[in-house]
């Protein structure tokens, strides 16, 4: 046999395996996995390192449109450049129907802002905010037979929250055409009563925003849409679920037998909402919504992770700048917390920090994280095999991890276009050192070149 590549001498770790063996690609694909394979013209020597399969992140949000004024610090060529840095190879983003829109119109203007600017490959989430009859009766249908098979619909926020009966008719869509519901699991009613009162109390710095959605806004909001899914008869996936409440309403709906699936992300193992108590607006940083809670909550995160009530674990990765009125600082966000932009930055950081904190402190073994962070999403949304392992016939979509490699995590490492990390100072051990998406390398030693050879994938029926 004649490769273009191999990869030799390395321990391979897939979400089931680890063994040693050299990986022989051609054509873009993994051709051999041998004890020993002969030459090529590129040999990697992986002596050292570990071989697992590329990041897959299937929850980020890149160029979103969102309030007037404010604007996303990430396009598709810079957070899919810093993706490629934190050692993914495919990425997630949402593509948000606006109010009136079709939903072909907002895939196109997503196409038109990835096409020929990704350095990991894509495939893209529907976010649906009209659910007009056209939309689901149509267009819906028609789009989850090309392969736009996950559908995120929000429970809050003034411009996306969708009312109990849209939520139903669009679960119900998903069950008959076979696509798969993500929800933003937190009550709307709720929030707005307690960012009023807070309001009127005069408690409106950033660190309010933890106080206008505390844990039972999450749960309630959980169980509801658990109830919905079970009621309509068909499956769900709870996105960046923050604490114990809401991961045990997830527990006991899967202990019962309904197929409710889980995520978290690392702000919810990293962060409390001291973090959002810092002086002036810089807890502004660590807004994201659910908002970060306290050492139970991120214990409970760890817990959903161990025993697989989360099934994956993605960034959220939802970029806005500390240092911009477009940003964290967005004039009003002064008079309330409830104008500054929801999100943070952590498309990079996510594998490493689960790496070094879950592997490295003994809390996963490494097969666990290669499900975790790769293999588990492109189970789940319809990548797998070409996807998500080291097989023959699959994509050579790797990473080349030096566990024994120490990083003070800081900005200017993870080449965003966010001014911040919220993990800045973290001390962690184990770090990407090659990227490499379809056999080629995309990213080397921290740094990617300009080499912008992500495509968006087909993906098949959930
Ligand atoms: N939901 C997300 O999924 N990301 C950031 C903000 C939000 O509310
Ligand atoms: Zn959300
Ligand atoms: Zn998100």
């Amino acid at each position: 046999m004649t490769f273009e590549t191999i990869i030799r001498g390395g321990t391979i770790v897939t979400a089931s395996d680890t063994f040693s063996a050299d990986i022989g690609i051609s054509g873009g694909r993994i051709t051999a996995l041998s004890e020993t394979l002969g030459d090529a013209p590129e040999i990697i020597d992986a002596t050292g390192l570990l071989v697992m399969p590329g990041g897959i992140d299937s929850h980020v949000h890149l160029d979103q449109p969102g309030a007037p004024g404010i604007v996303m610090a990430d396009t598709f060529e810079t957070g899919t450049r810093s993706a490629a840095i934190g050692g993914n190879t495919t990425v997630l983003p949402f593509c948000l129907q606006q109010k009136g829109q079709s939903l072909r119109q907002a895939i196109s203007d997503y196409q038109a802002k990835a096409n020929g600017n990704c350095y990991t490959d894509i495939a893209l989430h529907l976010i649906i905010t009209d659910p007009a009859p056209q939309v689901l009766g149509q267009e819906l249908p028609a789009l989850i037979a090309e392969g736009y098979t996950s559908i995120k619909i929000f429970m809050t926020y003034d411009d996306l929250k969708l009312a109990d009966s849209d939520i139903l008719a669009v679960l119900d869509v998903a069950r008959q055409h076979r696509a798969l519901v993500m929800v933003h699991a937190e009550g709307y009613d709720a929030i707005r009563f307690l960012t009023e009162r807070l309001e009127r109390e005069g408690r409106t710095a950033p660190f309010f925003h933890g106080a206008s959605r505390p844990i039972p806004v999450e749960r309630e909001a959980t169980h509801r849409a658990i109830s919905f899914a079970e009621i309509v008869g068909t499956e769900a996936m709870i996105v960046h679920v923050s604490n114990r409440q809401a991961m045990e309403e997830i527990r006991r709906a899967q202990q019962r037998g309904l197929r409710i699936h889980g995520e978290t992300c690392p702000q919810y193992l990293m962060l409390t909402e001291a973090d959002m108590d810092r002086p002036g607006m810089e807890g502004a940083k660590y807004v994201c919504s659910p908002p970060p809670r306290d050492s139970d909550s991120q214990a409970a995160c760890w817990e959903g992770l161990q025993q697989g009530v989360f099934e994956v674990f993605s960034s959220d990765h939802c970029p806005y700048r500390y240092e911009d009125e477009a940003g964290k600082k967005a004039p009003d966000g002064n008079n309330s917390f409830r104008y500054v932009p929801n999100g943070i930055p952590g498309i990079a950081t996510r594998m490493p920090i689960l790496f070094s904190e879950g592997v490295g402190k003994g809390r996963i073994d490494l097969n666990r994280f290669v499900a975790l962070t790769s293999t588990n999403h492109a189970k789940r949304y319809g990548l797998y095999p070409r996807k998500g392992t080291i097989a023959v016939g699959s994509d050579a979509d790797l990473v080349l991890w030096d566990a024994t490699r120490d990083v003070v995590i800081t900005h200017s490492l993870l080449k965003d276009g966010c001014d911040y990390t919220p993990y800045e100072g973290l001390a962690v051990r184990g770090w990407p050192v090659r990227t490499l998406l379809r056999g080629v390398t995309v990213m080397k030693d921290a740094e990617t070149g300009s080499r912008r050879s992500g495509m968006e994938l087909q993906r098949s029926l959930f």
